[in-house]
């Protein structure tokens, strides 16, 4: 029998004798375990919820030729019973929202089972008889990263490429890698969940965009944090991407095991120094990818490319994204070509209504306080709409930055004391809002009720030239299913307000 692990690295190895399971039955789980069952390995699932939705998910697995799905709190009390799939648990493959103190993975780690996350069982079968092989270039980072990756995807989409960009973003890598046509470019987001159960791939280019406090809770503190993104540099190819702000990036690049030939390429919002990607006048520029980079420069595009005004946040995501595909050869017209046609993604600082000469803005994607840093510095006055579950992040160094922008805060969520003290500390004068809620019967999980107080409250703060800023700095699922759906409530409830008001056009 053939359970020596060291020997799976493509599509075509025999995985069929191997006895695996797979946590989660979320879009990863379902990715890898229809995967497994198509390499023919004998595959029981675990679930801790026994949901409708899982429960029909587990029946198309069965389908397909997983042996076994468990359902329930039951079956994540420790590792299931071998025997319903062999002799003995040759791998554990997990889905990245388990923590590794999950009692299954403790008992797996205990019995000395290897456990993969997905991303490295989809790098052991990228490789298939027949199938063009695609190159990855991989990013993580605390914010940014899926505006960066769906940049670098339209990028290497106007070089003609067939690219996508997979992972964290939405999209199980392993879908990817099953795609019949097959690919040219993954672009791969991970996070740092999924960074935590990486063991080996080898990424023609990496970067980690930023560095700032987020999941603490899950990975048990920030030093853990930092040492599970810096995986993302080892065994880089081409370029190891850093960004000249933050010196933890640097020191990451400079620590990392990388392949011969690797080089450091830096990002900077400034002028550029030599194997750096930056900005001179209103150009975003390249001094890294062209011989002659000791005294020249190519243009890739201009600010006007991104937008207008084009925000300090999206120049540098812009940069982080060229210097991902210029890696692998894009060319400085497709960079421009590509931010041209580009589309943002909802959630993210979109503004959604304008009335009354007031500002709405949409920024529920802020999940935490450094994606809100961004946020927070791009509009004055604001009545800011923050709160939900924090994660154990801390507010000091967002409220003291901005706390001049600020003219009100309505809270929501259920993490609201890190927040009231941070002003409290910092911006006493700033008015909180926190018990809209105190005189009404709506239920607190109730989201869709919450923000149809909190805006109709926004609405009473606002006067001309404000910003009503929807940006939590926190996670949502207190009271939403998930960020989009927090913005699409908060959306929603703007465009109730205007029916209400009889404003023209609703
Ligand atoms: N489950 C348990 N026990 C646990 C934890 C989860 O039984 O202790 C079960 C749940 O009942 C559920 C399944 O596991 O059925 C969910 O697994 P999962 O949380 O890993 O979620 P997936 O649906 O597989 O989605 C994951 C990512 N989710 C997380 O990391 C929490 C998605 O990122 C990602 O898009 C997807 O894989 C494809 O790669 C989301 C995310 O919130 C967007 N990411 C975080 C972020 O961006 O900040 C990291």
């Amino acid at each position: 029998m053939n359970t020596n692990l060291d020997n799976l690295t493509t599509w075509d190895a025999d995985w069929s004798h191997l006895s695996v399971v797979v946590t989660g039955l979320g879009v990863t789980g379902f990715s890898v375990a229809d995967t497994l069952a198509e390499l023919g390995a004998d595959v029981l699932v675990v679930d801790g919820k026994d949901t409708q939705a899982n429960r029909q998910a587990a029946d198309t697995l069965k389908i397909v030729g997983v042996k076994e799905v468990q359902l329930g709190a039951h079956a994540v009390q420790g590792l299931p019973d071998a025997h319903l799939i062999g002799d003995k648990i040759d791998l554990v493959i997990t889905s990245p929202g388990w923590r590794p103190d999950n009692p299954v993975l403790i008992a797996a780690q205990a019995a000395g089972i290897p456990i993969w996350g997905d991303v490295e069982f989809a790098w052991r079968v990228r490789q298939r008889e027949g199938r063009r092989t695609a190159q990855w270039v991989v990013l993580t980072g605390t914010n940014g990263k899926t505006t960066v990756a769906t940049m670098a995807q339209s990028m290497a989409r106007a070089q003609g490429l067939d690219a996508v960009a997979v992972g964290n973003v939405g999209r199980p890598i392993l879908d990817a890698i099953r795609y019949p046509d097959g690919f040219d470019l993954l672009i791969v987001e991970l996070s740092s969940f999924q960074l935590h159960w990486l063991h080996h791939v080898e990424p023609e280019a990496s970067v980690v965009l930023n560095l700032a406090e987020d999941h603490l809770d899950w990975h048990g503190g920030f030093d853990n944090y930092a040492a599970a993104k810096a995986k993302i540099y080892e065994n880089t190819r081409i370029a190891a991407i850093y960004n000249d702000d933050e010196p933890m990036t640097i020191r990451m690049v400079e620590d990392a095991d990388v392949l011969e030939g690797c080089r450091a390429i830096g990002i900077t919002t400034d002028t550029p120094q030599r194997s750096m990607l930056g900005v001179v006048d209103d150009l975003l520029v390249d001094r890294a990818y062209l011989a002659n980079r000791a005294t020249q420069a190519l243009e890739l595009a201009q600010f006007a490319d991104i937008g207008n005004p084009a925000p300090k946040h999206m120049v540098f995501n812009a940069l982080a994204a060229a210097a991902l595909v210029r890696a692998v050869g894009v060319e400085p017209a497709a960079v421009q070509a590509g931010l041209r046609s580009y589309e943002p993604e909802p959630h993210r600082i979109q503004a959604v209504a304008h009335f009354h000469d007031v500002l709405w803005v949409n920024d529920s994607k802020g999940t935490n306080p450094h994606a809100t840093d961004a946020a927070l510095a791009t509009y004055d006055p604001i009545i800011w709409i923050a709160g939900g579950l924090s994660k154990g992040a801390s507010y000091e160094h967002l409220v003291q930055t901005h706390k001049s922008h600020l003219k009100a805060v309505i809270l929501i969520g259920s993490d609201q004391q890190p927040i009231i003290e941070a002003l409290q500390r910092h911006a006493p004068e700033v008015p909180i809002h926190a018990d809209y809620l105190k005189h009404t019967t709506v239920d607190f999980a109730d989201g869709a009720a919450v923000m149809h107080h909190v805006v109709r409250l926004a609405h009473q703060l606002a006067e001309p030239h404000d910003t009503v800023l929807l940006s939590p700095a926190a996670a949502s699922m207190d009271q939403f299913e998930n960020y989009n759906v927090r913005g699409e409530k908060f959306t929603e409830a703007i465009a109730q307000l205007l029916a209400d008001l009889n404003y023209p056009g609703h």
